[in-house]
């Protein structure tokens, strides 16, 4: 870069997030405004989590972006309409303050470089961290402070419950704008420290229908999706945030497992069908329920979105032996391989009664890995400069 004026870089990171009432379907797909609201788990980021850095300077001739060290299009729309968001937020925010001219670097390029602690191959939603991530970033560099939902949503609409730790809804809003379609925190991550996720990460072949293109097919021929987010989904909302509040996980998880099983029913329901469960996804799903029945209560339950990898909630005091349960089904292949990531879990046997009780078929290698991880915070900004994935140039720094 010639000897300028120095670039303005800022590096944040941003969470998964994993919904428990969840979204499907768009009523409007430019401004991204979903036909019914969705609540959400923030995961903690030390297991997985986007960092973004963002940089403006004058001398940049074109906007630019990379995904975990690789240069990607940055032309393309959900970026641009990120952009032009904050754009329009920052002009806004400008012209609210008495007469102040608007700064020459609304209209500088932007360079873009965003990383994954965890492989995209996992299947695991990386869109939601990572726009989120990218809203926050762009705020900070523009100087906008206040709602960014509407900046996330724009990059992929579960993006928005990213940007708040704990507990988050959407509320899917009545203006035709949009500007009531926003996300907001039920409650802190510090409100549940029992509770634990464990993503079941699946070994699968196929790449499923993307999200965008499946919502899309069943809004457009599913008539169960219609039913589900006008006479379903309103009341499922309260009761999730009565349940959330009063810490009633066997009401938590019941209500997560019902309305994954009615996401995955209204995926069959559209024509021609999304099947996003494969038959590991189903053996989890016999195995969470052989375990809740050995035990007579509701002590794990399962969530899948749109893909064949399971989400396992749980109380701390349940982990141990479900992972166990899960070692015996899906015995690890190779089998001194990792087979867990993240939290501590103590090696237990399982007694003779859950091992008669699971009753099914090992399925060796069905499972990659088990990330054992707990409800956490929102973005962060990375004040160290050390960090920024961007260099004074304006690009990547090479990987350490
Ligand atoms: C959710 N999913 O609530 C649901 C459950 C997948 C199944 O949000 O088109 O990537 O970018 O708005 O946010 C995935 O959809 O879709 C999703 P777009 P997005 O988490």
């Amino acid at each position: 870069m010639a000897a300028g004026e120095p670039l303005v870089a800022v590096t944040c990171t941003a969470p998964v997030n994993i919904a428990v009432v969840k979204y499907w379907g768009k009523r409007d797909e430019e401004l991204v405004l979903p036909i019914n609201s969705s609540l959400s788990v923030t995961l903690h980021q030390d297991q997985l989590k986007a960092t973004t850095t963002a940089a403006i300077s004058r001398d940049f001739t074109s906007d630019r972006l990379w995904l975990n060290g690789k240069e990607e299009d940055a032309g393309q729309p959900r970026l641009q309409a990120c952009l032009r968001e904050i754009r329009r937020l920052a002009r806004k925010r400008r012209s609210a303050d008495d007469g102040e001219a608007l700064p020459p670097s609304l209209s500088y390029k932007v360079h873009v470089a965003s990383v994954n602690n965890f492989p995209t191959a996992a299947g695991l939603a990386s869109s939601a961290a990572g726009y989120a991530c990218l809203a926050y970033t762009l705020a900070r560099v523009y100087g906008v402070e206040g709602e960014l939902s509407e900046v996330a949503r724009r990059g992929s609409g579960s993006a928005c419950r990213s940007l708040y730790g704990g507990f988050v809804e959407w509320q899917m809003g009545e203006r035709p704008d949009g500007r009531d379609s926003v996300a907001r925190q039920l409650a802190p991550e510090s409100h549940w420290p029992e509770l634990r996720v464990l993503v079941l990460v699946v070994n699968a072949e196929r790449k499923p229908t993307g999200s965008t293109a499946g919502m899309r097919a069943s809004v457009e021929t599913s008539a169960l999706l219609r039913f589900r987010a006008e006479s379903v989904v309103p009341a499922r909302m309260a009761e999730m945030a009565r349940c959330i509040r009063e810490r009633d996980f066997p009401g938590f998880g019941q209500l997560t497992m019902r309305d994954s099983n009615q996401f995955h029913a209204t995926c069959l329901d559209t024509f021609p069908p999304l099947c996003y469960l494969n038959d590991t996804s189903r053996r989890v799903i016999r195995l969470v329920h052989c375990f809740n029945a050995h035990h007579g209560q509701t002590k794990v339950a399962y969530t899948f979105d749109a893909g064949p990898n399971a989400v396992v909630f749980a109380l701390e005091d349940a982990v141990d032996e479900f992972v166990a349960a899960v070692r015996h089904s899906f015995p690890p292949e190779p089998p001194g391989g990792e087979f867990l990531k993240g939290l501590p879990v103590r090696p237990v046997l399982l007694s003779d009664e859950l091992r008669v009780a699971l009753a099914l078929d090992p399925a060796p290698g069905g499972i990659r890995h088990v990330i054992v991880t707990q409800v956490g915070p929102g973005p962060q900004v990375l004040d160290d400069s050390h960090l920024h994935l961007l260099g004074p140039d304006g690009l990547p720094k090479p990987a350490a």
